[in-house]
């Protein structure tokens, strides 16, 4: 095979590739790998770096509809790709970190583990030409034998915060399997390792409990605007785990408590404090419902629906929500949040909330979500909690655009893509020890949000600004930089049919 000379290629600079989040170190050498049809693939001898070579391998097929040859080994050769996991070097300091090494006869990418082999892989895509996001070949003139050029360059990555996320309400409005594996697929391109789910609110109750199934055979048929309901089966939540974990993101799911419950307390008679079921509800209104705390029953309930959340979850936490709960006293409150917690411990996992949950006392495992009251928020740093940031006004993307954008709240203000971008995640909070600060989530709730495009039009592109700040160390925060490559990017979210706003900030 080594036979066949290799064409000349003519290899772009780095700059010409648009590189989102940006890596930490980037140096470039004068001779890029073109990719041939004799090029070999060598996956390493195990089954993790085999899965992410696969990866590779299916996704270049499509797009190139050429099928290179695939080793499960490692094997030093010329006109080759590696994928090696090696948990024992020390040049990468954390497991998400990686090394990707492009010169003249080979591409290595390497890392501690199939985490990192991930994340430099989404960055190896990013290198190439924007048809290798294709799904079929484009046209004659791709299929050339000097297209997929590599530009050469040693790339050295590691993550500065350890929690990158995005959030997706299925409460207000219902999404199915498949939406919810598109934005998978969407948000693991920017290195993002979290998805919280919202589960349940006033509106719907959309995971199945097998204890309590009225709770989606009653609370899971609304939604705002009288819109159709929906839930999922546990059958289809953990399809949906699964999923997500092959991307290497884990699912964070939340059963907002004891606010935001109407849709159990419309299933459920005896979970309102009078007895009376409460009836389903479609409208935007937030902190008018509460589990009654008095009752026994209301932890019964709890017990088993965290009981069987947890088996269905295969990361450390489950999120108890406890934001706005207006109509709770303070004391009950505490006192629910208190008894919660413990059960959530029972079942082997540990807690996430709402800002809001700190003033029930919370442990040191505890992570506490950021979103509008910076003093709360550091109240519950003080008691060792670390902090996940999502300021609003920055970070929740339902807020509009601009005053035009038609989807949308403003009640945080307006959020372009620019304030999206321009802030420090470690000076926000500025009583809290930067250490103490885990990362970075984006909320999309979907009040107005009602299908896919609409999903996308929220979240794109400023989901990928937030993925820098939470990828890339703040000396690489640049908006000049950013909105350079964001531009350049457009085209491949057009081949990815992202149904993206365009911003006049980047033309
Ligand atoms: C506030 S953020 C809420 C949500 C709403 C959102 C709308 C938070 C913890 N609570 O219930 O959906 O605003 O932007």
């Amino acid at each position: 095979m080594s036979c066949t000379p290799k064409k000349t290629a003519v290899f772009v600079p780095i700059s010409e590739r648009a590189l989102l989040p940006y890596p930490n170190e980037i140096v470039t050498n004068d001779q890029g790998f073109l990719i041939d049809q004799n090029t070999v693939i060598y996956a390493g001898t195990s089954k993790e770096s085999q899965a992410v070579a696969k990866m590779f391998s299916d996704r270049f097929q499509k797009a190139s509809g050429w099928s290179l040859v695939f080793k499960n080994e490692n094997k030093v050769s010329d006109n080759s790709i590696h994928f090696e996991i090696t948990p024992s070097i020390n040049s990468i300091s954390d497991k998400e970190g990686y090394i990707l090494d492009a010169s003249k006869d080979r591409i290595v990418l390497k890392a501690k583990a199939a985490s990192g082999l991930f994340r430099g892989l989404q960055t190896f895509y990013q290198l190439l030409p924007d048809a290798i996001v294709a799904d079929s070949v484009v046209n004659d003139t791709i299929a050339t034998d000097t297209f997929w050029a590599v530009p050469g360059t040693t790339i050295t990555d590691v993550p500065e915060y350890v929690y990158r996320g995005a959030m997706l309400d299925v409460a207000r409005h219902f999404f199915s399997v498949e939406d919810v594996k598109r934005f998978i697929d969407l948000i693991a391109i920017y290195k993002i390792n979290t998805l919280h789910l919202h589960l349940t609110d006033d509106q719907g109750w959309r995971i199945e409990i097998k204890s309590w199934p009225k709770l989606t055979q009653i609370g899971g048929t609304s939604a705002v605007g009288g819109d159709e309901g929906g839930f999922y089966t546990q059958e289809q939540y953990r399809d949906i785990v699964a999923y997500a974990k092959q991307h290497h993101i884990t699912i964070i799911p939340e059963i907002d408590m004891p606010g935001h419950t109407n849709a159990a307390l419309a299933s459920y008679p005896e979970l309102n404090c009078d007895g009376k079921a409460r009836s389903l509800y479609t409208g935007m209104e937030v902190g008018f419902s509460t589990l009654c705390v008095d009752k026994e029953i209301t932890y019964t309930f709890l017990d088993d629906v965290i009981r069987e959340l947890a088996l269905m979850t295969d990361g450390d936490y489950i999120h108890l929500g406890g934001d706005e709960s207006h109509v709770t006293s303070k004391e009950d409150y505490n006192l629910f949040l208190t008894k919660a917690q413990a059960i959530v411990k029972k079942y082997g996992k540990n807690v996430m909330g709402w800002e809001d949950i700190q003033s029930a006392g919370i442990s040191d495992e505890t992570i506490i979500q950021h979103w509008t009251n910076s003093e709360i928020a550091t109240l519950g740093a003080k008691q060792g909690a670390s902090i996940v940031l999502s300021p609003a006004p920055k970070t929740y993307l339902d807020m509009k655009y601009t005053q035009e954008t038609k989807l949308g709240l403003t009640w945080a203000g307006l959020t372009p893509i620019d304030s999206a971008y321009i802030w420090n995640p470690k000076s926000l909070l500025r009583e809290v020890d930067p250490s103490q600060i885990i990362g970075i989530e984006s909320p999309l709730w979907t009040e107005t949000v009602t299908d896919m495009n609409a999903i996308e039009y929220m979240v794109f592109p400023r989901l990928i600004g937030h993925a820098e700040l939470g990828w890339s160390n703040a000396s690489k925060h640049d908006w000049e930089s950013y909105k350079r490559r964001l531009k350049q990017h457009l085209d491949r979210l057009k081949m990815m049919k992202v149904d993206y706003y365009t911003s006049s900030l980047v033309q």
